[in-house]
């Protein structure tokens, strides 16, 4: 088989960058390790940013997400049993979110994906790369006990943390930057009508909680869990008799409960690759980044990684230059170190860090009253959380 760019992994930035090169006649093949009903009950992401929003208009798969995403002009935060909102759209002239889950968007995009007839390969194993440092780069994979081979022009590494791609290149080559954090987030989906209209972020003496949403009729709620709690110890109702005690008491009167759809827990980690290009393999989205959920960056940048490759390979092939593959890694690296630290410092300011002395929470109490008090503080949270412009600062 030949294509012109080798996908690995049916993520979102897969699928997105797949029908971006599609839209501008560029042939890829996405190969995937998981089943399409498996991906699609990962439960991720709910927070896009405009810039992505922008992007699914792009590629042409935003007309359900118009339709039935929730835009989002502020959220609150509560500490010190009080409710402070963060007027986004006042605050950052205009700009909104929209509450989509990750799940209807990778939905979207496989639907588009079928629909043009694209080749999507399924239940792929043994997924290797190859020659990326030459001209001819292949990728080989197993499939129903039958061994096969991709030739390509590029490769795009979009195979997530665990993935193939950033795996297959010499530790000598690439620097990566590395945070863990102490503890991980309990989530639950439930098909109950949320706490609030907007969503909630939360830190309480117990630990940090958030009130998240898919729809008016499907809530997402998250809990700061230490790492070494198991998700099978949590019934229901512990989860929802710990949400309540992080809550103010509007929103333990107001809390509607039920039986989680979902439950999983998730670890908190900063992480970093540089550079994100290794000769012909390029990497996106969490393949070569991760951040703490804490400022629902993860995807938004993902979609930006997506941007800027599908416009380096489209000035290849339409433009003959290679002046857009050349400088992929050096424009997603200044705006994800910018998505990195806002992840960070909010995730730093929001949770209770099991080394902290009382002093560490008195100091954020502090902070967080600066913040939401001073208009130059509140900006600052709530412009880095719709998402700095595209090219910011160039
Ligand atoms: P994904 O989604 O991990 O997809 C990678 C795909 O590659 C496949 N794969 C392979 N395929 C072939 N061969 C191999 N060897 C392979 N190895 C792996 C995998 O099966 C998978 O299908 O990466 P991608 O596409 O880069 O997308 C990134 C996003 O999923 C991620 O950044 C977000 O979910 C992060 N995130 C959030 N981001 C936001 O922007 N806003 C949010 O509100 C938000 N909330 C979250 C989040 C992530 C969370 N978790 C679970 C860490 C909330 C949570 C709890
Ligand atoms: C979610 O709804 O899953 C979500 C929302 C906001 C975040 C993280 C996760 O900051």
């Amino acid at each position: 088989m030949r294509t012109q760019v080798a996908i690995i992994g049916a993520g979102p930035s897969g699928l997105l960058l797949g029908q971006l090169l599609y839209k501008a006649g560029i042939d890829s093949i996405i190969i995937e390790r998981q089943s399409g009903d498996y991906v699609l009950t990962r439960i991720r992401a709910g927070i896009l940013e405009q810039v992505t929003t922008d992007l699914l208009d792009e590629a042409g798969v935003g007309a359900r997400m118009h339709r039935e995403g929730l835009v989002h002009c502020g959220f609150e935060m509560l500490f010190d049993n009080r409710r402070h909102r963060i007027d986004l759209k006042k605050l950052t002239v205009g700009k909104r979110v929209m509450v989509y889950g990750q799940t209807e968007l990778t939905r979207d995009l496989m639907e588009a994906r079928a629909s043009a007839d694209l080749p999507t390969l399924y239940e792929a194993s043994n997924v290797a790369v190859h020659d990326f440092d030459g001209k001819q780069p292949r990728v080989t994979y197993e499939k129903d006990g039958q061994h096969f081979e991709i030739h390509c022009d590029f490769i795009a590494g979009c195979d997530g943390f665990h993935g193939v791609c950033r795996a297959s290149v010499p530790s000598s080559s690439m620097e990566q930057f590395e945070k863990a954090y102490p503890f991980g987030w309990l989530g639950v989906l439930s098909d109950t009508p949320p706490v609030h209209d907007e969503l909630i972020y939360i830190n309480s003496p117990r630990g940090f909680a958030l009130c998240s949403q898919r729809s008016h009729t499907r809530s997402r709620y998250y809990l700061q869990v230490p790492l070494t709690d198991k998700v099978e110890s949590w019934s229901d109702d512990a989860f929802w008799h710990e949400l309540r005690l992080r809550l103010d008491p509007q929103g333990r009167d107001e809390l509607i409960t039920g039986p989680a759809i979902e439950k999983s827990i998730a670890p908190l980690r900063s992480f970093i690759t540089e550079p994100m290009r290794f000769g012909r393999m390029f990497l996106a989205g969490d393949a070569a980044h991760i951040v703490p959920p804490t400022g629902a960056k993860g995807l938004n940048l993902a979609a930006t990684d997506v941007k800027f490759l599908s416009q380096a390979f489209i000035e290849f092939y339409h433009d003959k230059t290679e002046a857009g593959i050349n400088g992929y890694s050096a424009r997603c690296l200044k705006r994800i170190w910018r998505g990195e630290r806002f992840s960070w410092w909010f995730t730093q300011l929001m949770h209770r860090f099991p080394e902290d002395s009382a002093m560490g929470a008195r100091f954020q109490q502090a902070e967080l009253d600066y913040l939401i008090h001073s208009e130059a503080g509140a900006r600052t949270i709530a412009e880095n959380y719709v998402g700095l412009p595209l090219d910011f600062g160039n």
